[in-house]
């Protein structure tokens, strides 16, 4: 079933059904849970998350548009703070399909100034799919970035591993020097990496949670991988003190110069979770 419901100041789609158990924040288009039958949380949102509409949700996945970053102001780009439209729902015995939209309004042009339509499309089941296409429905080329976001959640950052992402990588902690590290990811300090020849899939291995959460992205050029461990997290206003032990962001990634799109072309960008016991 597909209902909505009114969460704080936000509107939130929520999908049950027997295969899994997800919410969708109109505010953003921001996936705020997920959770397939027989399995805890995979998508993580922090336990001080506010649900305003004048700010992005902390945790879920944020969709990061048409820019990455500090690219533009504001940072991570308008679409995480849009209000988004249902556009359509579908379910049959495999799960759920619902499609959101958003389109240049007043608001978007007065931030960036091209038309254009995005179409946010999520398939909830054994597998979370997500798929954000961009059209560009103006008279001229324009060009974005972005990224799907994602918030993992895991049992404790201490035990965790990630591999699949590549070893080239961007280190933003160090002022973006390029670095090459190993397959192997374990994380102990801040992390803010984006690695720049991502491989598929990537594999968060949880020993604690005897699972694996496998990712796979397609249309990205990046994998971005995040941490911010306690001094940030203390800094966040919405995040708990600890609450980077239970997190991960591991992120479908359009970085740097990005997509070109003419007139009347589209692009999609995706990700695609699912989980393996250990
Ligand atoms: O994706 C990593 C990152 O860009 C970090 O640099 C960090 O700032 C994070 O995203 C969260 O950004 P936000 O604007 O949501 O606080």
């Amino acid at each position: 079933a597909v209902t909505i419901c009114q969460f704080q100041d936000v509107k939130i789609v929520r999908i049950i059904h027997q295969t899994a158990e997800a919410g969708i924040s109109l505010h953003g288009g921001h996936l705020v849970w997920y959770k397939p039958a027989g399995e805890q949380d995979v998508i993580w949102l922090s336990e001080k998350a506010e649900f305003d509409t004048q700010k992005a949700i902390r945790g879920g996945i944020p969709v990061c548009w048409p820019w990455f970053g500090k690219a533009g102001a504001p940072s991570h780009g308008f679409a995480r703070n849009s209000q988004w439209t249902l556009h359509e729902h579908r379910e049959n015995e495999k799960g759920v399909i619902v499609a959101l939209t958003l389109e240049d309004n007043e608001e978007t042009h007065a931030i960036w100034p091209h038309k254009f339509h995005n179409q946010l499309t999520f398939e909830f089941g054994q597998e979370l799919k997500v798929h954000l296409t961009s059209t560009n429905t103006d008279d001229h080329e324009w060009s974005y970035s972005g990224a799907l976001h994602s918030y993992f959640n895991i049992d404790d950052i201490n035990t965790v591993s990630i591999t699949g992402m590549g070893d080239k990588y961007l280190d933003s902690v160090q002022g973006d020097i390029a670095c090459e590290g190993g397959e192997t990811l374990t994380i102990d300090q801040e992390v803010d990496r984006v690695y720049t020849e991502p491989k598929n899939p990537i594999i968060i291995t949880d020993p604690n949670n005897q699972r694996q959460i496998h990712i796979e992205n397609q249309g990205h050029n990046a994998a971005v991988i995040w941490n911010p461990w306690q001094a940030l997290s203390v800094s966040m206003a919405d995040m708990a003190d600890n609450s980077y032990e239970t997190m991960v962001c591991v992120e479908s990634t359009i970085h740097g110069q990005g997509i070109t799109l003419a007139p009347g072309e589209s692009h999609t960008l995706s990700t695609i979770v699912s989980v393996s016991k250990l």
